[in-house]
């Protein structure tokens, strides 16, 4: 037989083996994108869908630099009851005219991504195309506040609950219901009626506070704002109670009531939720509104640093055991971004990764992530500013330019959204402490404005060009780059 066949034959072999690797047992990743409201998911995974399907340049991504990404699209996701992540139409509304920035998120959703790369390793490259699978959940930001109540039962959450409300902040936007609360004895027979005013006072508390845009809302329970598919149900009509240190209450009181629908809140919404999409992440990119909270200055930065250390804390591997449980430890990888560093100047990135890393600091000690490796990246998904120079007394000063959105001010300025600006955004103070405790810069009430997205960039082949980016690829990269090689 000549040799040719059997080269030939061994040929088919491998291709087989090939197909069988990539159609059949594709592996798959679950990324991890967590966040509070508005801190930029959807925008984020909207970017990052829209940038590996365009096969845009991500010159820090390996595979894609060395172009070994041969292709990606969407499929169908693994589980069938979970809404598809809108893609399409997020990244319509982005590309409309003028373009816009997606809604806020108002219910789950799920995509997988499916990328085809050629190894670099030689016999993997024998065995045909790779297949990897990623597999991502969007859910709103205020769910996420849900998790640290896992580990509080009823009394210590109305404890917690009623300290906040009376911290600095929250005072004003609670009074209504501290009042009613005053008023309202736990040991009181349970009452329909009076629970549900308690718990729409506590509800129109919670909403004010996220009415504010340059506050953070940290307040669980998160289905108060956004239930989903739990709108009216009773499993939302509870609220904290003031009980003394040691009080107990009698079965049929107003308290029994109130924490037997906490427990249920937490057993049969808050658990399986994250048991079902939080358990088994292999990688986790945790986005960071730091510029906000900064804008919201110190309450709104303390406000943040205690709702990320809780949180963070529920992601620690160990031996724990409902938290080992509910999370098997086996994400390696975290990227901890702040997000919409577009909103800067690159010069004061380096500053804006320092002020992150001092707040997530003590969480991520403290969360002990075994093993796990983490980056600290200034990141925009989508990059709405580009950078300038302006001259002031003679002095130039390094400006980002783009749309302020309609009813951002500066001052006594108004912006109507339809006119370009250059603004010169102040520096990042280098000692990031002095960040974290309450930052004024010489202009006194410093704000950073927001801008809608950028122009859309029309292919000639049809669709849009990715929009610019502030490493997205270092992002991509570290969350998969590996598993390209
Ligand atoms: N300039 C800039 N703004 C961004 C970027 N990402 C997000 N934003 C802004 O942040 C807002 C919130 O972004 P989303 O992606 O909707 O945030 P989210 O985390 O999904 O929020 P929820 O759905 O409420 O949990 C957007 O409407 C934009 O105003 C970015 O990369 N650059
Ligand atoms: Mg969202």
């Amino acid at each position: 037989m000549p040799i040719s066949i059997y080269t030939q034959a061994t040929g088919d072999v491998f291709r087989s083996i090939g197909d069988f690797a990539t159609g059949l047992v594709t592996p798959s990743l679950k990324l991890g994108v967590t966040g509070l409201a508005r801190s930029g998911k959807t925008v984020f995974i909207t970017a990052l869908v829209h940038n590996l399907i365009a096969g845009a340049r991500l010159p820090f991504f390996d595979a894609a630099a060395q172009g070994r990404v041969l292709r990606v699209y969407l499929e169908p996701q693994p589980d069938d009851v979970v809404p598809r992540f809108e893609y399409e139409k997020h990244l319509a509304d982005l590309v409309a005219d003028p373009p816009r920035w997606p809604e806020s998120t108002r219910r789950i959703s799920q995509l997988r991504l499916t990328l085809e790369y050629a190894s670099t390793r030689f016999w993997k490259r024998q065995l045909g195309r790779e297949s990897l699978h990623i597999d991502i959940v969007d859910y709103p930001g205020e769910w996420l506040l849900d998790l640290p109540l896992l580990r509080l039962d009823y009394r210590e959450w109305s404890r917690t609950a009623l300290e906040q409300s009376r911290t600095d902040g929250r005072k004003k936007a609670s009074k209504p219901w501290r009042e009613a609360l005053a008023e309202s004895d736990p040991a009181s027979p349970a009452d329909e009626a009076f629970a549900e005013t308690l718990a729409d006072l506590f509800k129109a508390y919670l909403r004010e506070t996220r009415a504010d845009p340059y506050a953070l809302s940290t307040q669980p329970p998160g289905r108060f704002l956004m239930p989903g598919d739990l709108a009216g149900s009773p499993a939302l009509t509870f609220a904290p109670l003031d009980a003394k240190d040691g009080e107990s209450f009698p079965r049929g009181s107003l308290w029994a009531m109130m924490e037997r629908r906490y427990e249920a809140y937490k057993s049969y919404v808050v658990r399986p939720f994250f048991h079902d999409h939080f358990a088994r992440l292999d990688r986790q990119i945790v986005l960071i509104d730091v510029l906000t909270a900064l804008n919201g200055g110190q309450p709104a930065v303390a406000d943040l640093e205690r709702a990320m250390t809780e949180i963070l804390e529920c992601f620690r591997s160990g031996s724990n055991s409902l938290w080992s449980s509910l999370f098997a430890p086996r994400i390696d990888r975290i990227v901890l971004a702040a997000a919409k560093a577009d909103h800067l100047h690159h010069q004061s990135h380096d500053r804006l990764e320092a002020i992150l890393a001092k707040l997530t600091g003590r969480a991520m000690a403290r969360a002990k992530f075994a093993g796990a490796e983490m980056k600290v990246l200034a990141l925009a998904a989508i990059r709405a500013t580009r950078e300038g120079e302006a001259k002031r007394n003679g002095e130039k000063l390094p400006c980002i330019v783009g749309y302020p959105l309609p009813g951002e001010t500066i001052g006594k300025r108004i912006f109507d959204g339809n006119e370009e600006f250059a603004i010169f955004p102040g520096d990042l103070p280098a000692d990031p402490e002095a960040a974290l405790k309450g930052w004024h810069t010489e202009h006194g009430d410093m704000r950073f404005v927001r801008f809608r997205p950028p122009n859309p960039v029309p292919l000639p082949s049809g669709g849009f060009a990715p929009f610019p980016n502030i490493r997205l690829d270092r992002a991509i990269e570290t969350l998969i780059g590996d598993r390209l090689a």
